[in-house]
Formats: structure tokens, sequence, C-alpha cells
């Protein structure tokens, strides 16, 4: 099982430079705690720990032209980026732990020019409640969180949209987002008009959870690059407390599972972000600790035990 996977390396990103709440900073030790590596080296993964990144600090101002914090959410995107790319080029998969889910910009960024690089097809599996596809023109918060799919897709500020050199890093054609709930109403429009593919909580419920992966994995092939961005409240709040943006509704135990364990099958995952864990806003780190859990799914420890 394990020969599926190639090496992992964990890189942390503890910045909440994004995000309207502080505590995400803590996101990557939790992880730790929870035991993420433990796990991945149980599944017999070669996991490396690369430590944390270092970035600037939080300056916790309010917004200036639609953005909180441009400056040094630039910055930290272009850590993570470069450090992304780095373990690509070595061959390894690299686990982002976040961070707040700005840090899906440069994490996302590197995959796109590593696939451009290797001739690998890209898709984008984007776990989340909300759509991320905010512009500065109709955010609510000024909070780079809530942009980076719009960022990734071109629509941003030219520091973000071209951190990778090409505009756009990812076409919308390649990003299927599960689990949406909340899309702000200016977003709602723009989501729309770029034509992005958003299974969301109304589909889930009305076609089932195996159907939407199906359909959302519909054309992965061997040539596919698959990234996985785990924003965790995609998971419903009652399982996943530990966020900042929760959003009642979302996927239960089993059908997050689910959500993991077919990607695991597809055979195809080459990065993933963990991002928005909030340990200040978690209970005894169960969120953490469901995190983990759903990781090992996701590299293969089926509760079916099929493999
Ligand atoms: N996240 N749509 C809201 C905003 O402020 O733009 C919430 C964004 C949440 C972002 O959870 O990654
Ligand atoms: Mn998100
Ligand atoms: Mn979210
Ligand atoms: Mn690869």
């Amino acid at each position: 099982m394990s020969r599926r996977y190639p090496p992992v390396s964990l890189i942390g990103a503890p910045t909440d430079i994004g995000a309207g709440d502080r505590g995400a900073l803590m996101g990557p030790d939790a992880l730790r705690i929870a035991g993420l590596g433990e796990a991945l080296a149980a599944r017999g993964v070669d996991v490396a720990d690369r430590g944390n990144l270092d970035g600037p600090r939080n300056p916790w101002l309010g917004p200036v032209d639609g953005y909180r914090h441009l400056d040094q959410v630039v910055a930290w995107n272009r850590t993570v980026m470069e450090a992304v790319a780095a373990e690509l080029r070595d061959g390894r998969l690299p686990i982002l732990m976040g961070g707040d889910h700005c840090l899906g910009i440069g994490s996302i960024t590197a995959v796109a020019n590593h696939c451009r690089a290797t001739g690998k097809q890209l898709r984008v599996l984007w776990l989340d409640a909300h759509a991320d596809f905010n512009t500065h023109e109709v955010t609510p918060s000024g909070n780079i969180h809530g942009m980076p799919v719009a960022c990734l897709c071109g629509i941003g500020p030219d520091v973000l949209t071209s951190l990778g050199g090409s505009v756009p890093s990812v076409a919308a054609a390649q990003v299927r987002q599960i689990g949406i709930r909340s899309v702000d109403e200016g977003e709602k429009r723009l989501v729309k008009e770029h034509g992005l593919d958003v299974y969301d909580m109304r589909y889930i419920d009305e076609v089932g959870m195996k159907r939407t992966m199906e359909e959302a994995l519909a054309g992965v092939d061997a040539d596919t690059h698959l990234h996985v961005s785990f924003d965790v409240d995609f998971l419903d709040p009652s399982i996943a407390p530990g966020v900042g943006t929760t959003v009642p509704g979302g996927p239960n135990y089993r059908e997050a599972q689910l959500v993991m364990e077919m990607i695991a099958d597809s055979g195809r995952l080459g990065s993933l972000d963990i991002v928005e864990l909030n340990p200040m806003l978690d209970t005894r780190n169960q969120t953490a600790r469901l995190a983990v859990d759903l990781v090992e799914s996701l590299f293969g420890k089926s509760t079916l035990m099929r493999d």
C-alpha cells in the first residue's frame, strides 16, 4: 500500500495572516500533536517533517483598498510556493499544514507550475464550506482567505495572481469545489460568471456523496496530479468545531471519510493542504485529531479494509 505513495514532506506555515480570527497560526503544531506524521508513518509512508516556515507576524490591521495584510499575505505565499515547489521537484508529496486558506495561493501555484513543467494534468479538489472566490470589490471582510480560488484563476491583485509567473495559475475548469454552503452575494455572481464546478451541499444532499465524488473525479487518469485543498470548515461544525468560520450543514463523519477514501482509490493524490484549523476554538484538539483520521483515509486506510 505504501508503494502507492511517494515520500511525504510536512510543511508548517504558522500564520493567520489572511483570516478574520486569530489562532490558525497554531494549526501546524496541533496537527503534529494529533499525530499526523506518526499516522502516515504507520501507514508505511516515508514522512519527513520540514518544520515551520517563517514569515511576517500578523499586525492585525483593517482592510486597505479591500485587502487586509496584502503585503504580508504575499510574503507568506511566496515562501509557501518555494517550499512546496522544492518538495515536488524532489519527487515528494507536500502536505502544507496551515495556517489559513490564503496559503492555498502559494501552494497551488507551485503545484500548477510543477504540472506545467512535467506535462501532468492538474485537478484541484477544493473541500470547503466556502467558495473562496471573493475579490477586493465584493469581499464582505477584506480577509484574503476568502479570495484564493479567484486569485488562482487570475482574478485578484497582480502580486498574487502572477506569483508563479503564469496567469492564470489555474483554469477554473481544473477546479472542483465540494461541500460549499456559504457564498457571499457578489461572490456568487463571480462563481457563475467563471463557470466554477461547484458541488454544493444541496447537490450532495440530493445525489449523495458517492455520485458527487465520481463526478468530481471524472476524467482523472494516470497523467493527473490531484491536489486536495482541505479547509477543515468543510466538515460539519458538530464534529469539527476548531475553525473560525463554521457553517452548519456540512458533511458528516462518514461522508467526509467517503470523500477521502474515493480520492485514495483514484491513486493520484499528489499534494495536500490542511488549512483553517484553529486550535484556539477547538475542544481538546478534537478537530485536529479528526483531520488526522481523515488524512489516514486519504492515504488508503479504508474502513472497509479493501487494501
Ligand atoms: N475560508 N466568504 C467569507 C469572506 O470573508 O470572504 C468567509 C471566507 C472564509 C474563508 O474559510 O477559507
Ligand atoms: Mn477556505
Ligand atoms: Mn472555508
Ligand atoms: Mn508530481
